[in-house]
């Protein structure tokens, strides 16, 4: 007992990790939202940075134009109720280091802007009221602040003037600015449940987590939100108090990943096309059926999907983002027993050809997910013996099965398969 009082925070929140991890597990799918002065620009949010755009520039461009009159924070957390998220991630600063916020910290944020009013607050409020957990990116890069490093990261970069006040830069304000920020984020917005921090890597003094003081910030953060979920992205990989899940960028990883052997939570984040914050010409935008094949495909590796959209700088998103919000939700309506709760399905069940399979353990329901219609007849390899009954999701009409021997590799079952249903679900229980 004298050993579990003395626990320090950190063992403290090893302990409690799968206790605070159950709903994000739970749930699977949630919107990631990018949104700053970049909106303004409308052409990706590393924009001053890919342009080259000293501070006063890009503040008289788009910092004194910012006023998001259609702002409705209420709009998006329906948005993405009714596609099925189940938790929203806003970017409260990104690298620009525009803050959303009201902040003490910097002038430059949303109150000191011609909209005039802290953004978090009644986005806050709007995902508590609908049902929504709250989640906060917080970008640790940060071009604003004059005491950052002009490195490759930074708009400055290979500007030799500039380059030349590197040496009298004080990190150490840069850190304790950093903190204060924290402070604010996760101690007067009420319950925060999430924090994607990005991205720290080896500085000035060649340690990621040492320059960043990654391990003050944790502490910080837990703290002052004891359950906060909090991402993998502050150089911390070999500890385990450090971070909570890993975050593949546009990919999907191949292998779960894994720590110590052990196989760890993984989030995938996407956009809808190539930006993340809102980019008016991108023509490569994924179809509504692609996205809702990728989340049934995300949760069948036992992982998160964080969609992202980006806000134009009136506050809305735009009409592409919607429509392929609602085609989400619309499938979600009828199909979302294939994802809450689900992961990969065991081993034992060999994934047929152009199917996808998710699993619920409570359950012990498998989903069978056609992603092309098979021109009749599905065969299931190795599914004979343990299927009970099968239906589909969208009716729950009963799918009449028939147990034989395709070729020579074992015993399929094979069903008919309907028509015209670009993605089918079967619901196969598992005996016992
Ligand atoms: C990256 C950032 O640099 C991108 O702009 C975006 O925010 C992505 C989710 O994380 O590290």
């Amino acid at each position: 007992q004298a050993v579990a009082q003395g626990k320090d925070w950190k063992e403290k929140s090893i302990d409690n990790k799968e206790e605070r991890m159950a709903w994000w597990k739970n749930d699977r799918f949630g919107m990631f939202i990018h949104w700053g002065l970049y909106a303004l620009p409308a052409r990706h949010e590393w924009v001053q940075q890919i342009e080259r755009t000293d501070h006063e520039t890009y503040k008289k461009k788009y910092f004194d134009l910012f006023n998001p009159d259609l702002y409705h924070p209420e709009e998006w957390a329906l948005a993405a109720k009714n596609a099925g998220m189940k938790y929203v991630v806003l970017t409260a600063k990104h690298h620009e280091g525009f803050c959303l916020w009201d902040t003490k910290s910097s002038n430059f944020n949303a109150a000191k802007t011609p909209y005039g009013k802290d953004l978090l607050k009644p986005f806050v409020e709007a995902c508590r009221k609908n049902g929504l957990k709250v989640g906060f990116y917080f970008s640790v890069i940060d071009w604003y602040h004059p005491d950052f490093t002009i490195d490759n990261t930074h708009p400055l970069r290979g500007n030799q003037e500039a380059i030349a006040t590197n040496s009298g830069k004080n990190m150490d304000n840069f850190r304790k600015y950093l903190k204060e920020q924290v402070r604010e984020l996760l101690g007067n917005y009420g319950k925060i449940d999430l924090l994607f921090w990005d991205f720290s890597y080896p500085g000035p003094n060649g340690k990621g987590n040492k320059d960043w003081d990654s391990e003050g910030l944790i502490k910080l953060a837990r703290e002052l939100q004891p359950n906060i979920i909090m991402n993998d992205r502050l150089d911390m990989g070999a500890e385990a108090w450090g971070w909570d899940y890993k975050t593949p960028e546009q990919f999907m990883p191949n292998e779960w990943p894994t720590f110590n052997g052990v196989r760890v939570p993984w989030e995938t984040c996407q956009t809808f096309s190539g930006s993340w914050g809102y980019h008016r010409d991108e023509n490569t935008w994924k179809s509504s059926n692609q996205l809702i094949a990728m989340l049934i495909e995300v949760v069948s590796k036992g992982g998160n999907l964080l969609l992202n959209v980006g806000p134009t700088a009136r506050g809305n998103f735009d009409d592409r983002a919607n429509d392929r919000l609602e085609a989400i939700g619309k499938w979600m309506k009828f199909h979302s027993a294939s994802i809450y709760g689900c992961t990969e399905a065991p081993a034992d069940f060999q994934k047929p050809g152009n199917t996808l399979l998710t699993y619920n353990p409570k359950t012990k329901r498998l989903y069978v997910h056609l992603l092309q219609y098979p021109f009749k007849t599905l065969y299931l390899p190795n599914f004979k013996g343990k299927v009970k009954y099968a239906q589909f999701l969208h009716d729950n009409s009963e799918v009449k099965y028939t147990s034989r021997t395709k070729s020579n590799d074992g015993e399929h079952m094979a069903i008919t398969a309907r028509e015209n249903d670009l993605i089918m679900d079967l619901p196969v229980v598992k005996p016992n």
